[in-house]
């Protein structure tokens, strides 16, 4: 099998079982007025990567690997949101609330929307999760299956909450689990530090971490030591 040089040893891929899955890039996570914000995050830093989850996204496309797209989000009714989530600390804005870019987390809302950069392209799958993890409450697991997907490679945000999560709940589905360590952030750099760590230790008990540039060549075929 090919492999892509990845920490803590190689990432060992079958060609046509792998896809990228985007995590929740949305514009309430990365631009001012969103919910990010309303929980007293500088959403600057995890604005930041859109260029590289961009780059991640157009390599894997032209390699023919399908692209999944996950967005947080709630029924206008919030029939699906949990009190215990709504009602958890003090944000300026709840979920559900009306904000600068429509009602927070709220699909359908223009700040709910995945960043037009980054914007699925028609046939790409889009969950939209009421959790912190992609396979809870939605038809990931299906989409997969039909797909024919069993390896992973993961961008987006946060790293330590969305992305972990999905990531643990992919691993124990028996996913290989790839993270692209420069296409994710988190609004706290120890956090996305610790959680690298913690992915690739013991062996990669979650999975795999490389920076994207490498997956791109190693995915391409070529490997960049
Ligand atoms: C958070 C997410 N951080 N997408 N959501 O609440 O990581």
């Amino acid at each position: 099998m090919p492999e892509i040089p990845a920490q803590p040893f190689p990432f060992a891929f079958e060609p046509g079982a792998v896809a990228l899955i985007v995590i929740d890039m949305q514009r309430d996570f990365t631009e001012p007025g969103g919910f990010g914000e309303s929980l007293g995050n500088d959403v600057s830093r995890v604005a930041a990567i859109v260029p590289t989850v961009k780059r991640l996204i157009a390599g894997c496309r032209a390699a023919g690997m399908p692209v999944i797209h996950t967005m947080e989000c709630h029924r206008p009714d919030l029939s699906d949101c949990p009190p215990a989530k709504r009602l958890r600390g003090k944000p300026s804005l709840r979920i559900g609330d009306a904000g600068p870019m429509g009602r927070i987390l709220v699909a359908g809302e223009p700040g709910t929307a995945i960043l037009p950069e980054l914007a699925p392209l028609p046939g790409e799958v889009v969950i939209e999760k009421p959790g912190k993890g992609a396979f809870y409450a939605t038809p990931l697991s299906d989409e997969l299956a039909r797909l024919g997907i069993r390896q992973l490679v993961f961008a987006g945000v946060t790293t330590e909450v969305c992305v972990q999560t999905t990531m643990r709940e992919a691993n124990d589905r028996g996913f290989d689990c790839l993270l692209a360590e420069d296409a994710t952030e988190s609004y706290f750099p120890a956090f996305k530090a610790a959680t690298l760590e913690m992915i690739r230790a013991q062996g990669a008990i979650v999975g795999w971490t490389a920076a994207t540039d490498t997956i791109l060549a190693g995915l391409q075929g070529g490997g960049d030591d």
